[in-house]
This record gives structure tokens, sequence and C-alpha cells, in this order.
């Protein structure tokens, strides 16, 4: 029997059918994927054991029952209130809490504890994008849905590499653009990537010239006659002063060629049904709301929102980003979309809580949040559902200051993690698929979260957590929930305030569901009025929500271009990956799309710093962290920007979470980081060795450079390392593996100049080391495979497949583990479209994520590489 369920990764919010055996489909009912799933959601099943699961509460790292452990918390929090005041207490929270969670923790803390500090990763993600929309909007509003993109003539993306990190909109623009060859794609981005295949265009903008972009694109619009004057007329100010900052831009600052510009312009120009969707190369900026103003801008101009196929698209990263602002998550914002700096508000909901208290001025902002933990500021800190000692800005930083906050509660579902380590106490929560809730997608879709596996050891739902500690604390009539369909109806109900007080976001149509109403709640998306009459999209004619009725053009200054020395750091996601790795990282299938920390580095400069494919690159900053990354030489990225994973942690890697080294700037205005535009030096790593390990137990970090990640048959690891190794390759296995038994062989490869170590017990391969004063040349694939077997050592090391062994190379399907070996031998057999390969190995046949890459792969077959 499956469940109905939510996806727990992006903000495409795809519903999934689960079943207790770990079988995962996509829902073919839910409207945001018909069925689809990309391969991060069809490898969940692989995700949901209990394999380094937090089971119980800890104290300083013992097991302990929860009433000793929540008693501690009550008290500390308590204590820090009576001695230092409300604000010395701070929460740090997650888009990837449910809203109920959500909802539950932003209650305690602004209308209990009557404190603002709380924030959320949604500040690392979407806050550029919030405080676009209320600038323009006057509300924080997604205008769109999802159907627009199918209907677009133009899809301009926009910082977003869709095609990995919201995979499931990317297939269904790439199958709409199928059906109607004359839809175009542009896609604007330093860097090439999986989604630049789909596009027509590639922009490969110079960093942060997007403001100056769009503020070209809207002196074209006024220059060609384009604008919609009615529109501008009835529904918009500010219109004569954002021209005026537009025609005073020089567009030089794109980097981008005067052909290519105006190929752009005019496309934009001539196509009424665009949508431009933006994501984190918009957002992760110094100026990151000012690009989202240039944008909404030109969508005002011309007044192409809120109809069908067009409208700016801010696509949301995590599952329930959008839920977490609409409960009010983020330190300046209150519950349902209203604002704490307003009198009024607040005292509305003071009084619909009836709470003791109400926080009259915002928080902390997520960085402040942590510099207030540094300075001392902070006496006791809660952090739930995200790990930033690895995801904020200036980590090790970050990480120093969280260990010197007095009391430190991390409530996650993993025992170890970069945060977790720090903590004081640990609290063990309930995962997806153990827990019911709600979440909101990208385009305002409420779905269900159903529980469909029970909840492992003494592990506790986030909401009744929070309501435990809450109770402690003094406050349990306010917190006496027994279940999330009576938090939600709780929250659906204060919704009433929203258009009390002539705001968007109204839910009271969904008040008394009851429980067997909640549990049967399908996919819908807001707002959802008692009369039912809920608009699908926004401000088609206008209706915005500034005091006068209008929208807001601004008028937008591009930054001067960067001129510090050294390189751009660019930063972000890969496909198969999710975050901190905690749950993707356990997935051998995933694991083996792209199994090490990589920075890609232009040919040129690589060539400059000495650095050959495949040799390690460190990164050093100003704020003086470092890392270590595999070289992967590419013309993918511009002259002087290098680009980074941002998913290795300390739990993984010896060197490559990559915010070590990206220091704390942040847009004025949202207080979103700059995550994408660090400065660093870059200089070849001075290996004396490299080594390749397989084995069939988790491996230790140690030396310089180690990554690992799980194989089918165990674990992996890449090393290198600067001290003299070469008569102690044994004990570098040993001390990686921490195996002590068995017998070791090893054997000297004259040919490639490699010694090789096998670790046997009872007959049985359990290790194997490669090392080599080269980076190591070996089909890995290969000697993953052998581990757990009964091959002779000797066999083993010889490190070649036979022939009836063939190497499939790494990983391009996960769903269908096809590697590019495979791949490339059938399209030199004749495989020249997706489709035939698909037929003929299988790939892209299941999820569809791998697609852009075997067009990719096919195209690269058929064009030798441009000279560099
Ligand atoms: N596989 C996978 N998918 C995910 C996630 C994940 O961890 N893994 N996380 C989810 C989350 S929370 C989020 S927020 C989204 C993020 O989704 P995206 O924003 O699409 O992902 P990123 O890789 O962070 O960044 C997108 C692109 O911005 C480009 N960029 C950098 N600087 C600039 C610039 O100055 N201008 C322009 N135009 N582009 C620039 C980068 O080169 C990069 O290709 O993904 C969601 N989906
Ligand atoms: N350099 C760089 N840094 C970035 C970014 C970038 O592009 N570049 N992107 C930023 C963005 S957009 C984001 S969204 C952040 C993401 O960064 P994080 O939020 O720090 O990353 P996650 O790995 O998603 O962390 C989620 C944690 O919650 C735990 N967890 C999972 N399920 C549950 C649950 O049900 N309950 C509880 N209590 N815990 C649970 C997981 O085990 C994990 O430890 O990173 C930001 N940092
Ligand atoms: S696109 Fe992939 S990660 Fe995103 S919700 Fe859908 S299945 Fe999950
Ligand atoms: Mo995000």
């Amino acid at each position: 029997m499956s469940t109905r369920t939510t996806c727990p990764y992006c903000g495409v919010g795809c519903g999934v059918l689960a079943a207790p055996d770990g079988t995962i489909k996509g829902d073919p009912e839910h409207p945001a994927n018909l069925g689809r799933l990309c391969s991060k959601g069809a490898a969940l099943g692989e995700t949901i054991d209990l394999k380094g699961r937090l089971l119980a509460p800890r104290i300083a790292g013992t097991e302990t029952s929860w009433d000793t452990a929540l008693d501690l918390v009550a008290d500390q929090f308590s204590a820090a209130i009576r001695a230092y005041g409300p604000d010395s207490i701070a929460f740090y929270v997650s888009g990837q809490l449910l809203t109920e969670d959500y909802y539950v923790a932003n209650k305690l803390m602004k209308g209990y504890i009557g404190s603002a500090n709380i924030d959320t990763n949604s500040r690392l993600c979407m806050a550029s994008s919030v405080a676009g929309h209320k600038r323009a909007f006057g509300t924080d509003t997604v205008p769109g849905t999802y159907e627009d993109l199918e209907q677009a003539d133009l899809i301009v993306l926009v910082g977003s590499n869709l095609a990995w990190c919201h995979p499931v909109l990317h297939q269904r623009i790439s199958a709409a653009k199928a059906a109607r060859p004359n839809m175009r794609v542009v896609n604007i981005d330093p860097r090439r990537t999986a989604s630049s295949d789909l596009a027509d265009l590639h922009l490969q903008i110079a960093p942060d010239g997007d403001a100056a972009l769009f503020n070209g694109l809207l002196a074209h619009l006024a220059k060609t006659g384009h604008l919609d004057h009615t529109y501008l007329a009835d529904h918009v100010t500010g219109f004569d002063a954002a021209l005026a900052a537009a025609r005073a831009t020089d567009t030089t600052a794109t980097g981008l060629g005067a052909d290519e510009l105006a190929e752009f312009y005019t496309l934009w120009a001539s196509t009424e049904k665009t949508v431009t969707i933006f994501s984190q190369g918009v957002n992760q900026s110094g100026c990151g709301t000012d690009k989202v103003n240039a944008i909404i801008n030109c969508h005002l101009a011309t007044g192409r929102i809120g109809r069908p196929g067009m409208g700016p698209f801010s696509v949301t990263g995590q599952p329930n980003a959008m839920g977490g602002r609409e409960v009010g998550g983020l330190a300046n914002m209150l519950a349902n979309h209203l604002d704490i700096e307003n009198p009024d508000h607040r005292a509305a909901v003071q009084q619909a809580w009836n709470s003791p208290t109400i926080c009259a001025t915002p928080g902390l902002k997520a960085v402040d949040l942590f510099e207030a933990c540094e300075s001392g500021q902070i006496k006791a800190l809660w952090i739930m559902s995200t790990n930033p000692a690895v995801s904020l800005p200036d980590a090790d930083r970050v990480a120093r200051a969280i260990a010197r906050v007095p009391f430190t509660v991390v409530t996650d579902i993993m025992a170890r993690t970069d945060t977790g380590d720090l903590a004081d106490v640990l609290l063990p929560a309930a995962g997806w698929g153990e827990k019911d809730g709600t979440v909101t997608n990208s385009e305002r879709r409420i779905s269900r979260q159903r529980a469909f596996l029970p909840v492992p050891g003494q592990a506790r739902p986030d909401w009744q957590i929070i309501c435990d500690v809450a109770a402690r604390m003094g406050w349990a009539d306010a917190f006496a929930y027994r279940s999330p369909a009576e938090i939600f109806d709780e929250y659906v109900r204060l919704s009433a305030l929203g258009p009390h007080f002539g705001r968007d976001l109204d839910l009271t149509g969904l008040a008394g569901l009851g429980e067997a109403g909640y549990e049967t709640l399908s996919p819908v998306q807001w707002p959802v009025p008692a009369n039912g009459q809920g608009a699908e999209r926004f401000f088609a004619k206008g209706g915005f929500y500034h005091a006068d009725g209008k929208a807001r053009m601004l008028a937008i200054t591009p930054p001067e271009p960067d001129s510090r020395d050294g390189f751009r750091l660019n930063t972000g996601r890969i496909r198969d990956q999710w975050h901190t790795m905690t749950r993707t990282g356990k997935s051998p299938r995933l694991a083996a799309h792209l199994a090490e920390p990589f920075v890609e580095i232009h040919p040129k400069e690589a060539a400059q710093i000495g650095v050959k494919p495949a040799e390690i690159i460190r990164i050093s900053a100003t704020n003086g962290g470092c890392g270590l990354f595999r070289a992967l030489v590419t013309p993918k990225v511009r002259r002087n920007e290098i680009f980074a994973p941002m998913h290795w942690t300390r739990q993984r890697s010896s060197a490559a979470w990559v915010n070590s080294s990206v220091g704390a700037v942040c847009d004025p205005v949202s207080g979103q980081p700059a995550l994408k535009g660090a400065r660093v030096d870059v200089a070849r790593f001075d290996a004396r060795w490299y080594a390749f390990v397989a084995a069939d137990t988790d491996l230790i970090p140690g030396f310089a450079y180690f990554a690992s990640s799980p194989t089918r048959t165990g674990f992996r690891a890449e090393l290198a390392g600067t001290t003299d190794i070469s008569d102690d390759a044994e004990s570098v296995l040993r001390a990686v593996t921490g195996i002590t038994g068995g017998t070791a062989s090893q054997f000297r490869d004259t040919a490639t100049g490699q010694t090789r170590v096998a670790i046997s017990e009872t007959g049985v391969l359990r290790a194997l080391l490669f090392v080599s004063d080269e980076p190591v040349a070996l089909a890995r694939s290969h000697a993953i495979e052998l581990i757990g077997t009964k091959t002779p050592p000797l066999q083993a090391l010889t490190g070649r497949p036979s022939a009836d062994m063939p190497d499939p190379g790494a990983i391009i399907c996960s769903c269908m583990s096809v590697g590019i070996n495979t791949l490339r031998d059938a399209i030199v057999a004749g495989a020249h479209d997706v489709e035939t390969l698909g037929k003929i190995t299988c790939a892209g046949t299941n999820c569809g994520s791998c697609k852009p890459e075997l067009a990719a792969l096919i195209l690269a077959s058929k064009t030798p590489l441009a000279a560099e």
C-alpha cells in the first residue's frame, strides 16, 4: 500500500507515492509533477534506513531520557531569559521544517519568549526575492503558476541551474519545448551548465552583471515602444525614475557583446509570453534585491505579469521555504505576511495568540545572529533542521561562534553533523516519511507530507519537541496541540487577519478541516478564501499590496564591476546531492554521479597556475579559510572565476567545505549573503602522492586531502598528501579504514608507477588502496565491485577489468547506473539522439534528470571541442 506524500527536497514540491518497503513513485495526480520525479526523488527509498540516525536525546554526547533533556533545555532557556532578557535567546530554523513546526517555533519565540531572534536558512536562500517582492508588490508573493512555464513562448533562466536544481520543472519545460518548437529558452549564467543545453541562447554574463542587463532591457523596451502604458498608468508608480536609472546604465558591465545583448533584448521585447525564472545566481549576491527588482521592473513596464505564460518567477529552493515565509519564519516578519513594525498587526496577532507578549522590533538576521553568538550576546541557541557550521558563509568562524554559546541545542535526524557535533544537547527529530504536516511549493501550492513509516527509537516530530519545551517553560495551554492538524487549523484561522489588513495570504477556506479533512487534504494553491473564490494568479489587473494599490518600479543602480584581486569563487549545487548530504549522501547510486568535491577552472588559468586535470587545487581566502578540491579543467567557466559545490562537510572530507573560504558579505536590503561572490586565491596543491581507496567499511577522514562517499559494497575515498608514504602504503589503508586484522598484500605496478595494497580477511577482499605520485588512473567502479568478493588479492591488484566485466566509468544516469564509458560506446555504435541512447543503455529512461548530460555527450561526440 502506497501513501501519498510530497518529496522532501526541492521547492518544486513533487507528489510521491511511497511504500514502507522504500518503493517510491511519482504521484501522477499531483499537479506539480504529474508522475515525474528526478534522480533525488527517485532515490528516496535508499535514504530512509536508520543508519547514522539520532534515535535518543543526548546531553554532552551521552544518551538520556526525553524528560531529562527537555527539563534541561527549558531550564536553560528560562534562566537565560531571566538573567539576560528575551534577546539572549536565538532560534535558527529551516525551510525544511513543515509549516506546523515552523508555526509553533515562531509562536514560541515571537509571542511567548518575546523576541524576534528567530531566523532561518531561507535567509541564505530566498531573502533577496522576499525583499524584492515586497519592494515591488507590497507583499512577498509569487504571482504565477507552473503552467505558465509551459505556456510561455520565452523562458529566461537567470542564475538558475534548473536542470539540476528543479529538475522536474526543467522536464516540464523541455517537454513543452518539444511540443512547441517555437518556444525559446535563454540561460543567463556566468557558467555553462546542464541548463544551458536546453537553451537557444546562453549569455555567459559577467558576475553580478544581471542588474545592468535588465536595466539595459528596460531602456531598450522604452526605446523600441514595447511599454504597456495603460498598465503603467493604472497600476505602477516609480516608472520615470526607474527608466532614468536604466538609461544611465552602462551595459558593458554585463561583459556581453553588443550582438548578444541585441539578440536577447529583441527576443524579450517581441515575445509577450515571457517568464523570467530566477534563483540563487540572483539572490545570493551583494546586490541580490536590486537584481530581483531590475527583473520585475521589466515585467511591470510591459504589464507581463499574472497572465498565462508570463511573469517574473522566483523558484524556491527548499521544500517549505514558502511555508516558512507564510508563517513569518524570518526575523523581520510576523505570521501571515503581517509586519512586526506595524503596531496594529502586532496587537492583532498577540490577541489571536492570547500571548503574554509580542516582539516589537525585528530580530537578528542569520549572519548577524551568529555574530551575536560570537560576541556573547546569545546565551542559549536552538538550531533545527539546518547545518549552519557548513552552510553559512565564514563557516569556520560560525562553528567557533556556536561552540562559544553557553548552551546550544540541535534538533536533527542524524547523530553526526558538523553542527550537531558542537551541541550541548541533541534532540532526535522524526524524519521524512515518519511525520505529518504541510509544505508550500514555489507556485504557492500547499501539499501534505504524510507518514508511511514508524517513528524510530525515541524520535519525535519537530512540532512536538517545540511544544514540549514550551510547556516546560510555563506555556502548556498555548502549546497543547495534539496533532499537526490542530496546529494547521489555528494557523489558517489566524490567516483571517490577512484580508482584514488588506493582505493576500488568506487560507480561511481551509479552516475546520478536522483530523479527517486534514488527512485527505489534496494539493491546493493559495489564496483559499472562505468563499472559495481564490485567484490562480496575481496582479494581471493590478491590485498590489502597497497602500495605494500600485506596484513600485525601482530605480536600480548596478554595482561597479568587482575589481578585487584574485578569482571569483562561484558556488552551488550538483545534480544528485542535497545540501550537506546528510540524506542523499547515503545513496551509493547518487554518490556515483560526482563522487568527489571539485573545482571547475578554465584551461587557460589552470595552465597559468600549473595545474593539470585531476590534480588538486588549493583555494585560500583573506578570512583565513582554505580548501582543497579536485581540478576539473573546463572551458565552461569564465576566466577569473572558479566554481565549487557547496555539499562537502567535515564528515566526508578533510578540507572541502567551501564556506570556509566564503566571507560574510551581505545584501544591504535583504541580509542575504553573497555566497556566489567570494574572492579567493588559487594555487596548485603540491601533492607528493595521490590515492584511491575502496573498502567494506566507513572511512575515517585524515590526510591533507580526503573525500569519501558510499558505494554498493561499502565506501570509497580519494586521498592525497604531502609527506612521503612510499614505504608505508599499508598503514595508510589501515588508518583510513580502521581495519586492524586480515592480511595485507602489496604490489608495485611499474607500468603505472602505482603501489597497490589489498587487505583480505578469511578469503574475502575487504579493502583496496592504489597510490601513485600522479592522480590515480584506474577503473574505479571495477575496484569497488571487487570488495566483498573472494577475488584473490593479487588478481584484484592488477586493477584492470577483465573483458567480461567492462568498466562503465563515472555514472551519468544514477537511476539505471549507466556510466560514461557505456554511453560513449553506444554513441559510437550509432545512438545519435537521447531516445535511442535510452533504448540501448536504459540511461534517462526513469527520472530523466540526466537527459541534458546525455544530450551534451552526443553533441560532444559530433563537434570537436572548440580550440582554446
Ligand atoms: N540537486 C539539488 N537541487 C537542489 C538543491 C540541492 O542542494 N541539490 N537545493 C535546493 C535549494 S535550497 C535551492 S536554493 C535551489 C538553488 O537552485 P539554483 O539557484 O539553480 O542553484 P545554484 O547551483 O546554487 O546556482 C545557480 C546558478 O547561479 C549561477 N550564478 C552565479 N553567479 C551568478 C551571477 O552573478 N549571475 C547569474 N545570472 N548567475 C550566477 C551559478 O553559476 C549557478 O549555475 O536548488 C534547490 N534544488
Ligand atoms: N557556498 C554556498 N553556501 C550555501 C549555498 C550556496 O549556494 N553556496 N546555498 C544556501 C542555501 S540556498 C541553503 S537553502 C542552505 C542549505 O543549508 P542547510 O540547511 O544547512 O543544509 P541541509 O543539509 O539541508 O541541512 C538540513 C539539516 O536538517 C536535518 N534534517 C533533515 N530532516 C529533518 C527533520 O525532519 N527535522 C529536523 N529537525 N532535522 C532534519 C538534516 O539531517 C540536516 O542536518 O545552504 C546555503 N549555503
Ligand atoms: S524535482 Fe526532484 S527533488 Fe525536487 S521535489 Fe521533485 S522529485 Fe523532489
Ligand atoms: Mo536554498
